[in-house]
């Protein structure tokens, strides 16, 4: 991947994806809940996962190969974004975060109603893991292993699950406090956030980037890299979403967030630091022009 220019890679990757999206849900019997599950597909989206899919991919093999493996790479970022677009169309939910718009536009269940959203988001969920069986059945097994893995209790649903209060949960800070006496709360909110935002944001990075080198052959200690780097940029993109909620809105209410915990020059200091761990853990890739710039793209991004 000699003079490597991400604008030209992100564009055209960004259609391609749009494509399979949109194609995916033509031509089904049930023309209606077709045309619900294409809504939240067509208002928008940076395509981030199913990128990363195709980038840890080229960055694991030759350009000979790339092409060879990638009708596979599709199938996985098909269903990444797939399980990425239920869990959007679900977070808004009433019962959920009842959120009123999703990317500037109307959310689902505003455009149709709770119970075709909740429909929606589950279609969308299981069609993942109907594209996911494009794949060869020696690549089958293991890719449902860990979509299962990343998506559900022990991923990002399980993050969902601390969000929620469900499971853990943040311990209750008395704002009149004064902070001498609050560090054990503090440091217990402090890693809670790091367990919410693993699980609930980071968990589909790294899924994303592990199905790409899966699809390259990469098996066991040799997912490692791609592990860090998936956990790293899941963490850095995470921040850069409190960095960028801080610019926009600095209002002290709502939930605990890492600006609010640790102030803002710390948190762009921890996103600084997790881009630097990202790119040291694919060092020794053969290809990682794609997969560092997606990293800068998500880690310092300003949308
Ligand atoms: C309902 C099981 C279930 C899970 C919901 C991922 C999630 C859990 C909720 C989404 C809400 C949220 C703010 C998650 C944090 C991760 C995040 C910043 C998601 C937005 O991802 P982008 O910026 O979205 O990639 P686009 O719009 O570009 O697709």
């Amino acid at each position: 991947m000699s003079g490597f220019h991400f604008e030209e890679w992100y564009e055209q990757h960004h259609t391609h994806i749009e494509n399979l999206l949109i194609n995916h849900f033509e031509s089904l019997n049930m023309a209606n809940m077709g045309t619900a599950c294409q809504y939240p597909l067509r208002t928008g989206g940076k395509r981030f996962r199913p990128m990363l899919v195709y980038a840890a991919l080229a960055a694991c093999t030759s350009d000979l190969r790339y092409q060879t493996l990638r009708p596979y790479a599709d199938a996985c970022a098909l269903a990444v974004e797939l399980i990425h677009t239920y869990s959007l169309v679900h977070d808004d939910l009433p019962c959920m975060d009842n959120d009123d718009t999703r990317r500037g536009h109307p959310t689902v269940h505003r455009i149709y109603s709770e119970d075709v959203a909740v429909l929606v988001g589950d279609a969308l969920l299981t069609e993942a893991f109907g594209a996911l069986c494009e794949l060869p059945t020696d690549l089958l097994k293991k890719a449902l292993r860990w979509t299962t893995h990343y998506a559900g209790i022990n991923g990002m649903l399980g993050g969902q699950s601390i969000d929620i209060g469900f499971e853990g949960g943040f311990p209750y800070i008395d704002p009149e406090e004064p902070l001498e006496t609050q560090s054990e709360r503090r440091d217990q909110t402090i890693n809670t956030l790091y367990a919410l935002h693993k699980h609930k944001t980071g968990a589909l990075i790294e899924l994303a980037v592990v199905l790409g080198g899966h699809i390259a052959g990469l098996q066991g200690i040799d997912l490692i890299p791609l592990q860090n780097f998936g956990q790293a940029v899941g963490l850095g993109f995470q921040l850069a979403d409190d960095i960028l909620d801080a610019e926009e809105d600095a209002a002290p209410e709502g939930p605990p967030s890492f600006v609010k915990m640790l102030g803002i020059d710390a948190t762009r200091k921890l996103a600084e630091e997790q881009w630097q761990l990202a790119l040291k853990s694919i060092d020794s890739f053969k290809n990682p022009a794609a997969l560092r710039s997606l990293a800068a793209f998500a880690v310092k991004r300003s949308h």
